[in-house]
This record gives C-alpha cells, sequence and structure tokens, in this order.
C-alpha cells in the first residue's frame, strides 16, 4: 500500500507528453513474437507490471527476450519450442494475459496451472474457458473452471464458429490463438466490433485470416513469422490527460504518437461531441496501426448520451469520461456498459462511491451511470480498489478539487502506465 496526497494546481495544464506504449498491443507483441519462428523486435513496448507478467511467462517456457528499455528482442522458435513450466504460472492483476494465455494453453502439449492476486481471482474466465472446452479444451479451477486458479492439460483443438455471447476483445483473440494452433477453421462473430489487435498483429506475423463485417477467420496449423513491431502510446493512457485538459480551465497539452485504431478512438468522438476542442495532426499507419498527435484546448462542455456501438470503443476510458461528465452542462447518461462490473473492479460501483466522496451528483445504474453536471468538486480521501484505473481517476480529479485529494494505495497505478505521476507532473 502506498498513499498518496494531491494538491490541486495553481494553474492551467501545459505542454507535451509522449505516452507510454499500449497495453493491449504490448501484450500481443511477446505473445505472437513468442510463438513466432525468428527473431521479432519491439519498439515502444509498455514495460508495466501487467505487460511484464506476460513476458515472464514466456521466459518460464523457455523463450529467450531481451529487454532494454522499451525495446524488446524475442527469440522465437515457434510453439513446439515452449517448455513445460516447472511453477504455476501468475498472471498478477492482468486479465489479457489470463484471457488470451488459456487460448494458447490449451493446444500446447504441457500442464499448466495459473493463478492471479485478489482482484484477477474474482473476474470470470468461463467466457474464454465455455468455447475453449467446445474446441477440446481440458481446463478446470474453482467454481468448474470460471475462476482461478486453474489448470489445464493441453490437448489437440479443433476449430470452431462461435458468436460472442459478451463483447469482448480477449474472449475473440483467445479463440483465434486457439484457432490458430487446432485443426480445422475457426470463426468467431462478434455483434459489435471490439478491439482488433489481435487481428491485425496477426496478419502482421504472416497469418491468413478472412474478415467478413464482424465475422473473423482462419485456418487451423498456421505458422507465425517473426516480424518488428511498434507500439503505438495508448490511448487509454492518453485519455486521462486528454480528461484533464478538458477541465482544468486554461489548459491546452499536446499528446504525441498516441494510437488512434478506430476500435479504441470512442474517448475522442465523445469529448467532440462534448463539445471540446480537439485537433488531430501528423496522422499515418506505423506497424499496421494508425498514429498521430492529439492537441486539446480547455473548451466549456455540455453533457450527452454514452450508449450501444460506441461502448466496446471506450469501455476503459468510462472511469475518467465519467469525471469529465460531472465538468460538462447538463445530464450526462452512460449506459450499456454493465462489462464495468467485471473489470479489475466493479467499476461502476468503484466510480460511482469515489464521485460521490469528491462532491459530484452521480447516480449508480445498473449498466452504467446518470451524472448532472457542472459540479464543483471537493477533497476528500479516496481508494483505488486495487485498480489502476481508478487510482489514475482520482490522481486527475485532484487538479479541480477545492482542497486536497488522498488516494489510499497508488500502487495498482504501475499495472498499465508506471510514468504516470512523472508524465502529470510535466505538465502542473
Ligand atoms: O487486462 P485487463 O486487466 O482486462 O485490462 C483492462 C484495462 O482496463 O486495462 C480491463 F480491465 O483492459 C482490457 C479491456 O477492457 C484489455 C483488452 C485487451 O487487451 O484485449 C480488452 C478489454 O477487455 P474485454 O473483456 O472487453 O475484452
Amino acid at each position: 500500500m502506498r498513499e498518496r496526497k494531491l494538491q490541486p494546481p495553481k494553474g492551467p495544464l501545459q505542454g507535451k507528453i509522449e505516452v507510454p506504449g499500449d497495453k493491449s498491443i504490448s501484450h500481443r507483441s511477446v505473445m505472437f513474437g513468442s510463438l513466432a519462428h525468428g527473431t521479432t523486435h519491439v519498439q515502444h513496448f509498455l514495460g508495466s507490471e501487467d505487460c511484464l507478467r506476460t513476458l515472464t511467462i514466456f521466459q518460464a517456457m523457455g523463450v529467450k527476450i531481451e529487454q532494454k528499455g522499451s525495446s524488446l528482442t524475442i527469440f522465437g522458435k515457434g510453439p513446439e519450442a515452449l517448455k513445460e513450466p516447472l511453477e504455476p504460472l501468475y498472471f498478477g492483476n492482468s486479465g489479457t494475459t489470463a484471457r488470451l494465455m488459456l487460448g494458447i494453453l490449451a493446444g500446447l502439449p504441457m500442464f499448466t496451472t495459473l493463478h492471479g492476486d485478489i482482484s484477477l481471482t474474482k473476474r470470470p474466465m468461463n467466457r474464454v474457458v465455455e468455447p475453449l472446452r467446445l474446441m477440446g479444451a481440458q481446463i478446470d479451477g474453482r467454481d468448474h473452471g470460471n475462476y482461478l486458479p486453474l489448470a489445464i492439460r493441453g490437448q489437440t483443438m479443433k476449430g470452431i464458429r462461435y458468436e460472442l455471447p459478451v463483447k469482448s476483445a480477449q474472449v475473440k483473440s483467445a479463440i483465434l490463438l486457439a484457432g490458430l494452433f487446432a485443426e480445422g477453421e475457426t470463426t468467431v462473430t462478434e455483434s459489435t466490433s471490439t478491439r482488433n489487435h489481435t487481428e491485425t498483429m496477426l496478419e502482421a506475423f504472416g497469418a491468413e485470416l478472412h474478415i467478413n463485417g464482424t465475422a473473423v477467420s482462419l485456418k487451423g496449423n498456421q505458422t507465425l513469422t517473426a516480424t518488428d513491431i511498434y507500439v503505438p502510446g495508448d490511448i487509454s493512457s492518453a485519455a486521462f490527460f486528454l480528461v484533464a485538459a478538458a477541465i482544468v480551465p486554461g489548459s491546452s497539452l499536446k499528446l504525441l504518437n498516441v494510437g488512434l485504431n478506430e476500435t479504441r478512438t470512442g474517448i475522442i468522438d465523445v469529448l467532440l461531441e462534448m463539445g471540446a476542442d480537439i485537433q488531430i495532426e501528423n496522422e499515418r499507419q506505423k506497424g499496421g496501426e494508425r498514429i498521430g498527435n492529439i492537441t486539446i484546448t480547455y473548451r466549456e462542455l455540455k453533457a450527452v448520451t454514452i450508449e450501444g456501438e460506441i461502448i466496446p470503443r471506450l469501455i476503459d476510458e468510462i472511469p475518467i469520461i465519467a469525471l469529465l461528465a460531472t465538468q460538462a452542462e447538463g445530464t450526462t447518461v452512460i449506459k450499456d456498459a454493465r462489462e464495468l462490473r467485471v473489470k479489475e473492479t466493479d467499476r461502476i460501483r468503484a466510480v460511482t462511491e469515489t464521485l460521490t466522496r469528491l462532491g459530484a451528483n452521480i447516480k449508480e445504474t445498473k449498466d452504467g451511470f446518470i451524472i448532472c453536471g457542472k459540479t464543483k468538486l471537493v477533497g476528500n480521501r479516496v481508494e483505488s480498489y486495487h485498480d489502476h484505473r481508478m487510482g489514475m481517476l482520482a490522481a486527475v480529479a485532484s487538479l479541480i478539487t477545492t482542497t486536497e485529494v488522498t488516494i489510499d494505495d497508488i500502487t495498482p497505478i504501475a499495472t498499465s502506465y508506471p510514468s504516470f505521476f512523472k508524465d502529470l507532473e510535466q505538465i502542473i
């Protein structure tokens, strides 16, 4: 536990920040580089706790990975060279590592046990375990395999046609990864597009994929070939600074080389709809992903309704968007976001409790919030709930509170953004 007291700053926020690499893409770069044949170089890798879990897990399975700052060199020898780990694999706080690794491990000829921290141990795994069992996986664990710790005895898997019952990129990715080394063809269909980094990166590693609307198909027994990966800045990390500039009067910030993949840019659409002043320049493709620089300048905001198809495009930004809504004129309604209840914490409950403690007018609903703005926020002691995004939400809120905010524990922030406070101090 590491408490932190934050004094409200005196003036507007100004400056430039290059946020660290995207967490989703960093995880996948280690996974695919380790499963590929040849040497993969990764640039701008996010060295956060979650991504380092993924890296350590592949090292425990015999993959040689060298790390120098934010560069990785992964010496892949294909899935057949992976060794059975001698000890249980520890996933810490990382849902992405746990769910995607289930898809990979289910088809490898080895026995593995998987465990995680107090938060991950409460997150449902059935969403991945059930389709994997349909493909032939042998997985057991608490509550018949719904919760960690889990044990997997690898099997020869067979392809599947599967319609996702939850809007989840992690479930889609786990099935595609299992399908990649299975017999026959695998097709995953989703009702709304979720982040597509797995598909994009599989193609970069030479896999053959067919994408038809929201259906993704691939043939089994494919070989991945090493490639070079550049990881764009994480828009989910940038979101904290976008909101900071949008709520502190007089601010202007430039965020460099941020990932602008359309499946992730819902926060920009919402900010624009609320009336924020946002400019995007130097937009380009790098390593298969769209990136660019975002400049945001403070302007008065108005309330909006956020629901339906946009939700998966901003699911991780909803906590910080809730803070944004407290500073917009009118009533903001956020719905269709029930998935927030099974993240690192129940984010609907945690956001409501936190913003209420800070003086906001916010009501929890079954799948979102109703937030009335604009409200003056006050200082108080708040929790981070073992959740990095809750810790960063509280820190950004402290930029506009009348008095000091105390966060009970800032250690979870390192799961996605170890240099968060250093970057924040640069612009205050
Ligand atoms: O890895 P983890 O803990 O699940 O991380 C979170 C986050 O806030 O960083 C969710 F709590 O991001 C998920 C995201 O919500 C990362 C992710 C991915 O990389 O595929 C997909 C989303 O989860 P899901 O369940 O909607 O697929």
